[in-house]
């Protein structure tokens, strides 16, 4: 296969690259009135404005040839209907199936699994009612109000972010805790306000073999028994959300207690499925399945919508625009939207394990940059801290604005003021970013503000911002569980598109894998007697000052 490098549509960008990269936003800006006519797309109630790029409509036309010329559409293809493109693991790719609201059939080696989907979601819904009308008691009788989630990565971080987003649509009468930490703290801290007549422990893992949450499932195990004094309570107490059945049971949980999904269901992709057994509990079942539709939605419009046209294939290519061409090898994602605090790491976690990838497809080194470094914050706290770097460091972060117009949320004299303030945060940020300040603007400023010749001077070179910083403002009416499930699959999707640009397996973690196995290498030496001596200098005596304070 020839490189994506030297292809033509590779070599057409490079160009493009040369002749725009110095130009200023602010220029484009005065010179073309229908800018942000031209580089905005709205789904529904979604408006994704991308004119704050530094872009031309020449751009996307460039970059989508090249989503063209790795056939993207095909592989897009192949992804929703089943093909094994999760190619290290011999997987299909199927979190789409889950949310799917059509009963066109799906197949893996031949067998439909829309069937099973829809029984486990039966089975979801069941149970989470049982739940929220308290007619499923504890062992003593008493119905539920605290929910503890153990599980990590991915069998956390997509649940706890939907959790804390939606909490205004949540059953205000239960608790919502997330484990996650092998650290005791995190268990204890949950446990320290959960009683054990009325709490639930959902156990989250594919694999049912994480040494995190199989640690904090057994030691809540022992917390509830030693209450209880009879084993017997587990059935009323634990539920498990996982693959593997045979460990499940090994545990002590009741196969009926048990909610599965499968192998062609990622992690990081996996709220989608039983894992998101938190969800539908918490927020209630149709809050879940809302969830799902809006996730449809966005599917429908990654399948069908020209790539032009196609948001999260437009957020894609201009994430390679900024990784390629001008080596912009970071992201920053920030919400102005409280709830969505969760959503940088939830999005960390969505990105840099899908496409922090050095290998290909073949097993060749990729000739190009891959993954971006993916980090930020909820607005305005980022302004108050980190911003300093973006409006004026040495590296240009693109970033991601993101934010609700209106909030569930009032507060004061004043109708709406906390979040008109907040509106109004967010577009000064992305304004004065693209825009800069000159050093004229900086120069009359001071001036205006009564200093001398010399001191001006001083200051100038400090006051002055080269702006042309870019960034994209995804604004929606509110945020509700359809609009979530759309930004969600919005950012697989670009996720999905740029691996597909890069010739990498996004659907992978073999780095997730190996700290896995290493971690069990190194226990059984902080747990031995003898001094360390078989790991490198620095391990083995970092092991052994260990044991010596223990
Ligand atoms: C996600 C990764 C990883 C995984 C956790 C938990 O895509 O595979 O983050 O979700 O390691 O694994 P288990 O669900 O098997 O406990």
């Amino acid at each position: 296969m020839t490189k994506i490098i030297d292809s033509k549509e590779w070599k057409a960008l490079e160009s493009h690259f040369k002749s725009i990269k110095n130009i200023q936003m602010r220029e484009m800006f005065n010179q073309d009135e229908e800018r942000f006519n031209n580089l905005h797309l709205k789904l529904d109630d979604l408006l994704v404005d991308f004119s704050k790029n530094r872009i031309t409509q020449e751009t996307i036309h460039l970059l989508t040839d090249l989503a063209k010329k790795v056939d993207l559409e095909s592989w897009r293809k192949k992804q929703f209907s089943g093909e094994k493109i999760n190619n290290t693991e011999d997987r299909a790719v199927l979190h789409t199936a889950l949310r799917s609201q059509t009963n066109d059939p799906v197949y893996v080696d031949g067998i439909d699994v829309k069937p099973e989907i829809k029984k486990t979601l039966k089975q979801i819904e069941e149970f989470s009612n049982a739940i929220n009308s308290g007619s499923w008691k504890g062992f003593s009788g008493k119905s539920i109000d605290t929910i503890v989630n153990i599980g990590i990565g991915g069998s956390d971080l997509g649940p706890a972010m939907v959790c804390k987003a939606l909490k205004p649509y949540a059953n205000q009468k239960l608790n919502i805790h997330f484990v996650s930490n092998v650290d005791s703290a995190d268990l204890s801290i949950a446990l320290s306000t959960c009683n054990p007549e009325t709490t639930l422990f959902i156990v989250a893992s594919k694999t049912f073999t994480t040494q995190e949450t199989m640690t904090n499932a057994f030691s809540a195990r022992h917390w509830l028994v030693n209450k209880y004094n009879n084993e017997e309570c587990i059935k009323k107490h634990f539920v498990a959300v996982s693959t593997n059945l045979e460990k499940v049971e090994e545990f002590g949980i009741d196969q009926e207690n048990m909610f599965v999904f499968w192998d062609w269901v990622g992690g990081r992709y996996s709220l989608w499925s039983s894992i998101g057994l938190s969800i539908a509990i918490y927020l209630g079942f149709d809050n879940f399945k809302a969830l799902q539709e809006g996730a449809y939605e966005m599917d429908e419009h990654f399948l069908n919508a020209p790539l032009e046209k196609n948001i999260p294939v437009i957020l894609a290519l201009v994430g390679i625009w900024y990784i390629n061409f001008f080596k912009f090898n970071t992201q920053a994602i920030l919400p102005y939207d409280q709830g969505l605090s969760l959503l940088p790491s939830y999005l960390q976690q969505a990105d840099m394990e899908s496409n922090g990838k050095f290998i290909d497809r073949d097993g060749k080194r990729v000739c190009v940059e891959t993954g971006p470094v993916i980090w930020g914050a909820s607005g305005t706290n980022g302004q108050h801290a980190f911003y300093q770097l973006i409006h004026q460091g040495t590296q240009f972060i693109p970033s991601d604005f993101i934010m609700p117009i209106k909030s569930h949320y009032d507060l004061g004299e004043k109708k709406n003021l906390h979040h008109k303030i907040l509106i109004s945060n967010l577009l000064a940020q992305t304004q004065s970013l693209m825009m800069g300040k000159s050093i004229d603007e900086a120069r009359s400023e001071l001036l205006n503000s009564g200093l001398n010749d010399q001191e001006i001077e001083k200051l100038l070179p400090h006051k002055s911002f080269e702006g042309n910083r870019p960034s994209n403002t995804i604004l929606f009416d509110e945020l509700n569980p359809k609009t979530l499930g759309k930004l969600i699959a919005l950012y697989e999707h670009k996720i999905f598109t740029q691996g597909i640009v890069w010739h990498i397996n996004s659907f992978d973690q073999w780095g997730v894998e190996y700290g896995k196995q290493i971690a069990r290498l190194v226990l059984p030496k902080i747990q031995g007697e003898k001094t360390t001596n078989c790991f490198d200098s620095s391990t083995n005596n970092l092991i052994n000052h260990i044991k010596n304070k223990c």
